[in-house]
């Protein structure tokens, strides 16, 4: 179709610029020069007016800079989430992070990392004292995770309900856990338990900070 439409394009010119020409009378060549004359300076007057509205008014998103973990409570609240690294395996981090844009948050920081053991023992401290620990320690550290920060209402508990329970088996389908998951040390994904935790967590995996920005359809997502 789009190839036929090329060709059908071409004969036409190639028509145009041969038999057309010969046959048509000076009153219409002089009517197609003025024609294209008038077009030329057309497109010349929009393109200078667009650029010049680039020059004065460049539409822009910015916003007042917020701290790392947002304002807890509001719109403006942040957590972290991490696609773990079964889940960066698995190929299934579009769709973790499409099921949060579709749902109305925002992505605001966003970065892949290969934990060292060191940071994972960081990140996961305060469950040192497990057997489990050292186990949890060398999975998260196995290969690269995807460290993101999204904001919005309820971010922190919507986020873990979104994610589903630590344990597949008690995960709903339809969160991420339950669609995903079956075994407790493979559970694809992690997400702050408290405001908190998130300040904390993203103090520590966005020490770059994240980028504060205004989006347009908000006035469509949030009544207020
Ligand atoms: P969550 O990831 O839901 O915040 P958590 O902080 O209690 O859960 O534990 C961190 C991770 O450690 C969890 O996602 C999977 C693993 N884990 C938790 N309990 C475990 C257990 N009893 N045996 C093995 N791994 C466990
Ligand atoms: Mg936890």
């Amino acid at each position: 179709m789009f190839r036929s439409t090329i060709i059908r394009s071409a004969r036409t010119v190639a028509f145009a610029s041969s038999g057309a020409r010969t046959r048509m009378p000076r009153s219409s060549l002089a009517a197609v020069a003025a024609f294209s004359a008038v077009t030329v300076s057309a497109v010349t007057y929009i393109s200078e007016t667009s650029q010049e509205r680039q020059n004065h008014k460049i539409a822009m998103c910015d916003v007042p800079k917020l701290p790392v973990e947002g304002v807890p409570g509001t719109k403006y609240e942040r957590t972290f989430l991490a696609v773990k690294p079964d889940g960066v395996q698995r190929q299934i981090i579009g769709d973790i992070i499409s099921r949060f844009e579709k749902r109305g948050y925002k992505l605001v920081g966003l970065r892949m990392e290969w934990p060292t053991k060191e940071k994972a023992a960081e990140h996961y401290a305060d469950l040192s004292k497990k057997p489990f620990f050292p186990g949890l320690v060398n999975f998260f550290s196995s290969g690269p995770i995807v460290c993101m920060c999204w904001e919005g209402l309820d971010i922190i508990k919507q986020g873990r309900q979104m994610l589903g329970e630590t344990q597949p088996l008690a995960s709903k389908p339809g969160s991420i856990r339950g669609d995903y998951s079956i075994d407790l040390g493979r559970n694809i994904c992690h997400g702050s338990d408290s405001p908190e935790s998130a300040k904390h967590e993203l103090e520590m995996w966005f020490p770059e900070g994240v980028n504060d920005y205004g989006r347009v359809n908000d006035k469509w997502v949030y009544e207020k």
